[in-house]
């Protein structure tokens, strides 16, 4: 009889720890600048739910990546590796999707797993229940999904059509008895930067502040700053980027086809809301004929507002699915994340897009709300990196960390309590090059108390930045002699991480690595990943 009680004791016990297991909400965007989220200071961003998670939640103010573009930061994410490991070192690369992933040993521990939206891995999803992905870079409007039966075809805007899957899922499709780990993952504010019809003209009356550094002159660096081919002077299009229609008249044609593309996508009547938003704009920038720096400055501005409007996009269906969880008391045992696959440049340096080591694009936006765990409004400023999000989301679930994922569980960070071991330098490797925007392979440390050593291998070239002194980074100091002692430290620093994350053979391209089939060596992927050092 005594031992027939302890057997439902147990199984008690067992059943209501199940049940406490936390659901995960993992809200992912794409090339979303910590600079353009209210609670991160942003000033001209709208993004009001953003900013009432972090007050619910708690803040991460150095929540760093470990390759700045899209499809490597992913593999990271999911296998809590880095990319000389996982095998996807640049976005030419194609995800062994039989690797080990923290969403298939979630889904081994019972967990219902899902993935809605950008996915950008090439392979199919793996160790998720129900997958619903964007083809690629996915569109803005009306978009095509991969699912485990096909194609599909959904009339909306992206940002709309992603959270109301999500919403489905949530609501009709999972099973209620276990506890859910829903990849949320937005394809905005990628380029080229298209807002929904809700979002068009929301900054009509704005002017955005400019970045100190838009007329950055790139000198006091190494050459890589100057040969990108990321700027908003020279390499942003009037016709493409920021959606100006081309008009008999204007010359030649441009040769970038893309706004055709997506803009014949568009239903009669989303064209018409998004002329009746554009055309005027274009009348103007026509008589108006800026030249020169008033051009960059026309373009920042467009540029801008357009990517904010679909950060707004995004927020307000943020706020959407966080009503839901309200509505339905599963926000009292839902971890929610924001975070975005890597920073981006807002203008600074001249710049958009992202890929390097520097500050905006190394950092990320990571904000966590867990009730009863996350004391509300708190801030960490632990170097933290999307390296850690596994094994968090598998000490959050109770499940067992495995030894060869290379982050670190925030839990304890996220409890507010202090780890005396925590990491004091963070590692980067960055691999693609050329194409697109010509940035040069580069890896590098970057330390708590504010330094940053960066080598460019293929030509040879270093780069030391104070950022106490220097928080712009506008000045190497790597031939200063005042750094010596510095410097040396930086490179044992780095050469440690090296061996202590087997990326010891920093400089030959990555092995393991599988590229996406018939595109070997053409288009976007070619010349990715072979840095070497000259001869
Ligand atoms: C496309 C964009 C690039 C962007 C990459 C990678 N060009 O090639 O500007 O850097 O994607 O982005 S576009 O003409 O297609 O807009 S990532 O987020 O997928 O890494
Ligand atoms: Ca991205």
């Amino acid at each position: 009889m005594k031992s027939f009680a302890l057997v439902v004791l147990l199984m008690t016990c067992q059943l209501a720890a199940a049940a406490q297991r936390p659901n995960i909400l993992f809200i992912f965007s794409d090339d979303h600048a910590m600079n353009a989220i209210g609670a991160y200071g942003g000033k001209a961003a709208k993004t009001p739910h953003l900013d009432r998670l972090a007050r619910e939640g708690m803040l991460f103010r150095h929540c760093l990546v470990t390759n700045s573009i899209c499809g490597p930061s992913r593999a990271t994410v999911l296998t809590g590796k880095y990319n000389h490991l996982n095998g996807f070192p640049d976005n030419s690369s194609f995800f062994d999707n039989t690797q080990q992933t923290y969403p298939k040993l979630l889904q081994k521990a019972g967990y219902q797993t899902c993935v809605i939206g950008k996915w950008h891995l090439e392979s199919d999803p793996t160790g998720f229940d129900h997958w619903m992905v964007v083809p690629g870079q996915g569109q803005y409007y009306n978009p095509d999904f991969l699912t485990a039966q096909g194609k599909e075809h959904i009339e909306g805007y992206i940002s709309d059509v992603i959270t109301d899957e999500s919403l489905k899922w949530l609501k009709t499709t999972r099973d209620p008895s276990k506890p859910f780990m829903l990849c949320y993952w937005h394809k905005a504010p990628h380029r080229e930067w298209s807002p929904g019809p809700h979002e068009l003209g929301l900054y009509d009356r704005e002017t955005i502040p400019e970045p100190s550094t838009l007329f950055d002159d790139y000198s006091g660096r190494a050459s890589p700053a100057r040969e990108q081919q990321m700027s908003i002077d020279k390499d942003m299009t009037i016709n493409s980027d920021l959606k100006m229609p081309w008009l008999e008249g204007d010359g030649d044609e441009p040769k970038f086809g893309g706004r055709k593309a997506w803009y014949n996508r568009m239903t009669d009547s989303q064209r018409a809301l998004w002329d009746a938003h554009y055309n005027p704009i274009a009348e103007a920038f026509r008589k108006a004929k800026p030249q020169g720096k008033e051009l960059v400055r026309w373009k920042y501005q467009q540029y801008m507002k357009d990517y904010l409007s679909t950060v707004a996009g995004v927020d307000r269906n943020i706020g959407r699915v966080l009503d839901y969880l309200k509505e339905t008391g599963l926000d009292k045992n839902t971890i929610v994340v924001y975070s975005a696959d890597q920073g981006f440049y807002l203008g600074e340096h001249g710049w958009f897009d992202k890929r390097w080591m520097y500050e905006e694009s190394l950092h990320t936006p990571l904000i966590v709300r867990w009730p009863g765990v996350v004391k509300p409004g708190t801030e960490n400023k632990n170097l933290v990196s999307t390296l850690d999000f596994a094994e968090t989301f598998l000490e959050a679930a109770g499940v067992e960390q495995p030894k060869d994922m290379q982050g670190r569980s925030l839990v304890q960070l996220l409890k507010g309590e202090p780890v005396s071991d925590w990491r004091t330098a963070h590692y980067y490797h960055y691999y693609e090059y050329p194409q697109p925007h010509h940035v040069a392979p580069h890896f590098g440390v970057r330390t708590e108390t504010g330094y940053k050593l960066i080598h460019y291998y293929q030509s040879n070239e270093w780069e030391l930045f104070d950022l106490n002194k220097d928080p712009s980074e506008l000045k190497s100091v790597d031939s200063d002699a005042d750094y010596g002692t510095i410097r040396e430290s930086l490179m044992s620093q780095m050469k440690e991480l090296q061996v202590q994350y087997q990326d010891t053979d920093p400089t030959a391209p990555p092995s393991k690595v599988r590229k996406i089939p018939g595109k070997q060596g053409k288009g976007k992927g070619k010349g990715a990943a072979q840095g070497r050092l000259p001869e």
